[in-house]
């Protein structure tokens, strides 16, 4: 390293600035589960300064050093509490017309109470979604730095909270990740999901896994816990399930903070049409903490599994009839709430489908327990989209770590039946290595789903091909036929040249209309040329032998920033149903007419 003269100061000068921060990550291993001693909302308004340089880190304005060591005050840029006031959680984007396009640094602040309720209690901060890389400072104190902008990440406080604290978060994006720049939706930025206070006892439940063995027979449950204690070391102690329903208690011994066990039991089988969740609590008593902690959950047992060109759940053949969906939504951006969930489920309804594609990352964790207590299977996926630096040893980590959030957050989610590795990339050696791993990843924090991707259609060859369906149970496939590519007569070509051995679910299809625009089979933009994609694509795909499921591109409307064109304004308009999320086009009736016309 150069010597620096005596002019160096640094916050000013150092390019390398962020390095340190970037030594403390927030990772899957520091995941906390929601449950515990208690969980309280920081939710609601926060002071909110538009950092375009990222001065606040640059400049370490969480140290509050407002004053010289002779206590004169300093000059400072920051001024907490005279900052306009925001809405956590929200997207900053929607919040005045000067952020809409805003992609530098956001921080807010916040202060908060916090008295410990028993004896030896830790607390520990939990968000559930902050776009992208957000660094986390308490009371003068580093936390640590999370990258990927839709899966949940903790950090502990119980060594630096005190009964009032003050609380700074930096939210950046960041360009060369997972995702990268380019995108086909809108980037949002700031904490756009709930923040949470979670208190625990010393020694706790940090994850489980709970589920039906998939060996085809329905009678055996497995159980995995992890228990940590005090100083981030393992517990040692013992845990226990609970299922009132299958009249189980079992005690299950945890040593060096590990718990497994595998039972009989004969649950009544949760899908779709009998959505049955049993309630379960989870204890455990650490062998050097007097107190314990209790998980209470309602989990659904069911079988997904491949075989052939089938995939089964619970035994028997079933039919994906589904769509694809963004968060995006035209008030609120990425910011989601029960009953906009429910509304998605609702129309999911409507269209006699039985399934939802959550494109192209994590949605928020409702979405999962929504659905499973209304049985709605679900494909869930990380961002792992288009021309990704996929030569890069940290985006790789970036997005394995994206990969085992989204995991560990919902594997307990009987709804969830496909982990999605990415969309649409091309075949070359790096992308082939790069998601061969995450596959295996996928498959090594759960053994229990089919994995897939969205993959690409050889164009040349006119056929369903790509060196990543060797690692897929399912070949997840795009294809624009009638759109994109007028040429629509292709499609059931590459149908009769490919022989999948596994079954393929046809991740994407469509096409644009803007809601209202009326004209020929033949106008682009039209929902009558839309209509008519949906007849011929339906045609198509109800001949094919092959095809277990569908999910056309997609249920709304959504903002995208690439669409510039005077049907598009902005946004991308392939939606069955208008960004309003209310008024249909006509394809949604074509659509739904072929599920119903499905069986069960
Ligand atoms: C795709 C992408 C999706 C786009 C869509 C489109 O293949 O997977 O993210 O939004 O096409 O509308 O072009």
């Amino acid at each position: 390293m150069s010597e620096k003269a005596g002019t160096h100061i640094s916050h000013i000068h150092d390019a390398d600035y962020e390095a340190p921060y970037l030594e403390k990550m927030l990772t899957s291993a520091a995941l906390v589960n929601e449950t515990g001693w208690g969980l309280e909302s920081l939710n609601g308004k926060w002071n909110f300064g538009v950092d375009w340089y990222d001065t606040s880190r640059r400049a370490k304005w969480f140290l509050e050093e407002g004053r010289d060591p002779g206590g004169r005050p300093l000059p400072v840029d920051w001024d907490w509490e005279a900052w306009e006031r925001i809405c956590v959680p929200s997207c900053w984007n929607l919040a005045r017309k000067e952020l809409r396009y805003f992609e530098g640094s956001g921080v807010y602040t916040r202060t908060f109470r916090y008295l410990p309720e028993r004896e030896g209690e830790r607390a520990f901060l939990r968000f559930e979604g902050s776009s992208y890389r957000t660094s986390v400072f308490l009371n003068g104190s580093y936390l640590g730095t999370h990258d990927g902008a839709s899966t949940p990440f903790c950090a502990e406080i119980s060594a630096v909270a005190k009964a009032d604290n003050r609380i700074v978060v930096v939210a950046r994006r960041r360009v060369d990740r997972v995702p990268m720049e380019n995108i086909d939706w809108f980037n949002y930025g700031g904490i756009y999901r709930d923040v949470l206070l979670l208190r625990t006892p010393p020694a706790f439940i940090k994850d489980w896994f709970l589920r039906l063995v998939p060996d085809g027979k329905f009678q055996t449950i497995a159980l995995d816990v992890e228990a940590a204690a005090p100083g981030g070391l393992p517990a040692e102690g013992e845990a226990r399930l609970r299922i009132p329903d299958l009249g189980m208690e079992l005690p299950i011994p945890v040593r060096k903070g590990k718990g497994s066990i595998r039972f009989s039991a004969r649950p009544e089988l949760w899908s779709p049409g009998n959505p049955r969740l049993y309630e379960i609590e989870l204890g455990f008593a650490g062998s050097a903490a007097a107190s314990s902690d209790t998980v209470s959950e309602r989990v659904g047992f069911r079988e997904i599994t491949v075989r052939g060109r089938d995939i089964l759940l619970n035994g028997k053949p079933i039919f994906l009839k589904g769509i694809c969906v963004h968060e995006d939504h035209i008030e609120t951006g990425k910011t989601t709430d029960e009953a906009t969930i429910r509304a998605t489920i609702a129309h999911l309804r409507e269209l006699n489908g039985n399934y939802l594609r959550l494109a192209h990352y994590p949605h928020d964790g409702r979405f999962a327990r929504i659905a499973d207590e209304l049985g709605v299977l679900l494909w869930s996926e990380v961002p792992v989209y288009w021309a990704i630096a996929f030569d890069n040893p940290a985006t790789y980590a970036d997005a394995e770590n994206q990969l085992a959030e989204l995991v560990l957050r919902d594997r307990n989610r009987a709804s969830v039946v496909i982990w999605s590795v990415g969309n649409e990339n091309d075949d070359t050696d790096a992308r082939l290595s790069f998601m061969s791993r995450l596959a295996a990843k996928a498959r090594e924090l759960d053994g229990t789903r089919p994995i897939s991707a969205a993959c690409l259609i050889n164009h040349e060859k006119l056929a369903i091909e790509d060196r990543l369906a060797d690692q897929l149970d399912i070949i997840g496939v795009n294809e624009y036929y009638g759109w994109y590519d007028p040429d629509f007569s292709k499609l059931p070509r590459i149908i009769e040249n490919s022989k999948p051995s596994k079954p393929v679910v046809l991740c994407e299809f469509g096409g644009d209309a803007r809601s209202g625009e009326r004209g020929s089979v033949d106008d682009l933009w039209t929902e009558d040329k839309q209509a008519r994609l949906y007849e011929k694509q339906v045609e198509v795909i109800g001949a094919c032998p092959y095809i277990k499921g569908t999910s056309p591109w997609i249920l709304y409307d959504f903002r995208c920033p690439r669409r510039l064109n005077r049907y598009q304004e902005l946004f991308n308009r392939k939606g069955l149903v208008d960004a309003d999320r209310k008024t249909k086009k006509l394809a949604f009736s074509v659509m739904g007419d072929f599920y119903r016309s499905l069986p069960d």
